[in-house]
């Protein structure tokens, strides 16, 4: 049957013709056709012997004549004459994540990239965020995507890992002969990115588990089934394994498959200093063999008394020690958030209204927002020009009579110019209730520029946030070279918060910096950098890290009441 062989020319007819920018029904039509050809029970060498291919719906005279002649020469010319007026490695470009025919198609008409070399040094050089239909995020998933072909074995940002394995999550939980079911290793712990996925399930009939888990939808393949053991790997190339244990086994098993293993390898010679054996099936007497607990967790870490340690701590970065000394912090919780100080709206390059984000933020229990549109030089991400922050303003001052018990502060994300001033005049900063300063361009300024530059934004009075301190983006940007130490200093002397900023690619500042900034005193801030509804639940990706940093609910002005956040902006 050629079905298949005429469906595959037609698809890439249509991806050839959406490159060269045809009119778009053109396109449309080829691919129409090609997945009616796909589905058809009937060989399609039969309908064009009985000269019966216009009955199929799609099939004009033209796509007629065409299917005809692949299936008597199994070829086309008019595929092979396409085919010359693109450069072969275009097709390349279209297989990478974040880079279909359409985007394709413009850049290699606006910026005559047609191989992956060249896309990437676009990249770099930052030319396509002007792109009409791109941006800066379009430009890091595509840097992403490129990085992911080079190397297919890379991490993933926690936010996607997140999302697969609370869905994979769901659906184990439905089965009747799992007792419990948890997320463990680097993504219970909210690692900033995750190498592969770990599920454990305690369950007394572990084979029925592991068919259960993999009849999972989004699995690809399996790699290895074994009935404490198997692992499998999603459609999106992400392996996750899973463990099934008995109950009595399960929080040993937790505690074990959590991490990580510096955190355990401590924790093993804890044990054995007190007479005891730790591994995955519980705690045992050493001499006898003795089983003494292993179902929860919290039973384990007391049989080596100590309490129980949040999964985010567990990094062996003294978190022991300090659960010895009874001196572990009390973590910020995931429910003490009660709104976001960084959202960008319509009003620069974002892609919601500021009515619509407030309301959708206050249905999900938030009481405030804070608006942080893009100042004026930012070209590329549509920044607001000077006149028309009034309007915005008016706008924001409406929308706050109408919702009650919410609050929208108005803001903005000003730009640091590479001498440390700001975009904005400090008679127009003065209007809004916060703003963020931020730097945008210049990344590669030397470490005593860098910081002479951002010292002297955080000195404005009118700046309460710097966001994103280090402009790190995860797998693509290094930090900036900057003084972190001043930078922190600065934050305590200055009252300026120091952003956790959470959208997934950042986590700026980062666990091991906020660390550090904690015991010397600074303040900080979460804000998402959502460019749109959907990215506010970002915020938990915010929170986690700065759980991993060891900060509690008192650090993070984003968990105070609108007034007295009012207080601390204006101290
Ligand atoms: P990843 O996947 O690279 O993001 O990091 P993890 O922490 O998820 O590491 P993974 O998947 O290799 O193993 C999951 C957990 O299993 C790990 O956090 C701790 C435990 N584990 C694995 N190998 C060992 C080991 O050799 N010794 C000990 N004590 N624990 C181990
Ligand atoms: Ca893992
Ligand atoms: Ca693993």
């Amino acid at each position: 049957m050629k079905n298949q062989l005429v469906a595959e020319i037609f698809y890439q007819i249509a991806a050839l013709l959406e490159i060269l920018g045809e009119i778009p029904f053109k396109s449309r039509a080829y691919r129409k056709a090609a997945q009616v050809i796909e589905t058809l029970d009937e060989n399609i060498e039969n309908i064009a012997k009985e000269d019966k291919l216009r009955s199929l719906p799609g099939v004009g005279e033209g796509l007629a004549k065409k299917i005809k002649e692949i299936v008597e020469t199994g070829g086309l010319e008019y595929f092979e004459k396409l085919k010359k007026e693109i450069p072969g490695s275009l097709a390349t470009l279209i297989s990478i994540p974040g880079v279909g025919p359409k985007k394709a198609s413009v850049l290699y008409k606006t910026l005559g990239i047609s191989t992956v070399q060249q896309l990437k040094e676009a990249c770099e050089k930052g030319k396509l965020r002007d792109l009409d239909g791109f941006g800066e995020i379009t430009e890091r998933n595509i840097i992403r995507g490129i990085k992911m072909l080079e190397k297919a074995s890379g991490r993933v940002l926690l936010s996607l890992a997140y999302e697969d394995g609370n869905k994979y999550l769901e659906y184990l939980r439905k089965m009747g002969e799992i007792v419990d079911v948890n997320l463990a290793g680097s993504l219970r712990r909210m690692k900033e990115t995750i190498g592969d996925l770990d599920i454990l399930a305690s369950s007394n009939s572990p084979d029925e588990v592991m068919d259960y888990f993999v009849n999972y939808s989004d699995v690809k393949n399996v790699l290895l089934k074994g009935s404490t053991k198997t692992s499998v790997v999603l459609d999106d190339d992400i392996q996750v394994d899973l463990r099934v244990v008995k109950p009595e086994s399960y929080g040993a098993a937790l505690q074990y498959f959590t991490g990580s293993k510096e955190h355990n390898v401590k924790l093993r010679g804890i044990a054995i200093r007190k007479g005891l054996k730790l591994s995955e099936y519980g705690v045992f007497e050493k001499k006898t063999d003795k089983y003494v607990v292993g179902r929860s967790e919290e039973e384990v870490y007391n049989a080596l008394d100590l309490p129980l340690i949040e999964p985010e701590l567990r990094e062996n970065r003294g978190e022991i020690e300090a659960g010895r000394n009874k001196r572990l912090p009390r973590l910020i919780g995931y429910d003490d958030v009660k709104g976001d100080f960084h959202v960008h709206s319509m009003w620069s390059d974002g892609s919601d209204s500021i009515e619509d984000i407030a309301f959708f933020a206050k249905k999900q229990g938030f009481s405030f927002l804070g608006i942080a549109d893009h100042s004026q030089s930012l070209k590329v991400a549509f920044g607001l020009s000077e006149e028309k922050i009034d309007e915005k303003l008016k706008e924001i001052e409406k929308i706050n009579e109408k919702l009650s018990g919410f609050r929208v502060f108005s803001g903005t994300e000003c730009d640091i110019r590479a001498d440390g001033s700001l975009d904005y005049n400090d008679k127009i900063l003065k209007q809004f209730d916060i703003v963020c300063a931020a730097v945008h361009s210049r990344f590669n300024m030397n470490k005593e520029e860098m910081t002479k530059r951002v010292l002297r934004a955080m000195e404005n009075e009118h700046v309460n946030i710097l966001a994103h301190p280090t402009c790190r983006l995860i797998g693509i940007r290094e930090p900036v070279q900057l003084d972190m130490e001043m930078v922190i200093d600065a934050s305590r002397d200055t009252g300026t918060f120091l952003e956790i900023n959470a959208f997934p690619d950042r986590l700026d500042l980062n666990d091991i910096l906020l660390r550090v900034a904690k015991e010397r005193n600074a303040n900080f801030v979460i804000g998402t950098d959502a460019h749109s509804i959907d990215h506010l639940r970002y915020i938990r990706f915010g929170i986690a890290t700065a759980r991993r940093g060891w900060l509690e609910k008192k650090d993070v002005l984003n968990t105070y009441s609108i007034k007295e956040i009012e207080k601390r902006l204006h101290n």
